[in-house]
């Protein structure tokens, strides 16, 4: 079992990396020449993302409770190994159960550019083993710097193909999102759960002044949000993912989950890059699949 002191004992960097303890969980807590952030060693969970001298870009709740078992509200969580809820075991947890079990850390660098490096591995229990039993290795790695790097590989150590269903959640901080666009999606079909799973195609960017929960296919190339009032874009690049779920659930759902914050749902966004739906991923014996991202901020004049 990971403690906080053999953490530190084994891979603080100073002016990179420390581990703390938060509401009982333990957190990394990088700060280096680029940004700052946090990750949550349960559900190997990246909480916040700020480079230097900007708003921050991974949206964390103001309402998050960190409790052991519990998903984080905010930040980037790890759906595996499937999406949304599992196709057979309605008792099962949506978005699979790799976002609230422990992590462990299994390397942490500094780079020659200044950003940090940490690798996270999934441990497995016999809980986890109930609901997935194949063998099989996860591990997230991160790269904080001026871009957020993340890249889940899931290794299938057994002798049979697995296919499973991922996403990296992400919920992105938006100044107001009623002012702002999501570029990338346009002539893209998708499925829409707001509306009884309608099919649908995409015309332009996406806006949002109501509840939106929406896969879309054949996704593969890049997602920027616009934003305006804070005069910025980010950037969502992806290999590995040939789905994007777009969600904010809006003012009524997000008073009922009790967990977004005062007028929460106006400054976050979910543009996730998913295997989702159909769009799921099959791994052959002693194959690996990488879902890769890249976030960056670009000006906007
Ligand atoms: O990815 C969109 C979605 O599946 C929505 O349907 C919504 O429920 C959201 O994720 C949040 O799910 P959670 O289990 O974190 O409350």
């Amino acid at each position: 079992m990971q403690t906080i002191e053999n953490l530190n004992a084994r891979y603080a960097i100073a002016h990179h990396l420390s581990f703390k303890e938060s509401d009982g969980l333990i957190v990394a807590e990088i700060d280096n020449a680029h940004a700052t952030a946090s990750i949550c060693l349960q559900g190997a969970h990246l909480m916040t993302w700020t480079p230097k001298g900007q708003q921050p870009v991974i949206w964390l709740s103001p309402a998050a409770k960190l409790a052991p078992g519990k998903s984080i509200r905010g930040g980037v969580p790890v759906c595996w190994p499937w999406f949304g809820p599992h196709p057979t075991q309605a008792s099962f947890p949506g978005h699979g159960f790799a976002r609230t079990v422990m992590w462990e850390v299994i390397g942490a660098k500094a780079l020659k550019d200044g950003g940090t490096w940490l690798a996270f591995r999934l441990v497995p229990t016999d809980a986890t083993r109930a609901q997935w039993p194949h063998p099989c290795e996860l591990v997230l790695q991160v790269v904080v710097g001026n871009t957020l790097d993340m890249d889940l590989g899931t290794l299938n150590t057994g002798s049979e193909s697995i296919t499973i269903g991922d996403a990296l959640h992400t919920y992105f901080e938006v100044s107001d999102l009623r002012e702002v666009a999501i570029h990338g999606l346009d002539g893209a079909p998708y499925i829409d759960k707001v509306d009884n799973g309608a099919q649908k195609q995409q015309a332009g960017p996406v806006s949002i002044y109501q509840e939106v929960d929406r896969i879309y296919f054949n996704t593969g190339h890049d997602c920027v949000i616009e934003d305006p009032a804070w005069k910025r874009r980010i950037r969502i690049a992806k290999l590995g993912s040939r789905s994007t779920v777009v969600w904010n659930p809006w003012i009524e759902k997000a008073n009922k989950m009790g967990d977004l914050g005062e007028n929460g749902y106006l400054n976050m966004v979910c543009v996730e890059s998913t295997n989702a739906a159909d769009d799921v991923v099959t791994i052959a014996p002693q194959q690996e699949h990488h879902l890769w991202v890249r976030y960056s901020v670009e000006a906007l004049s």
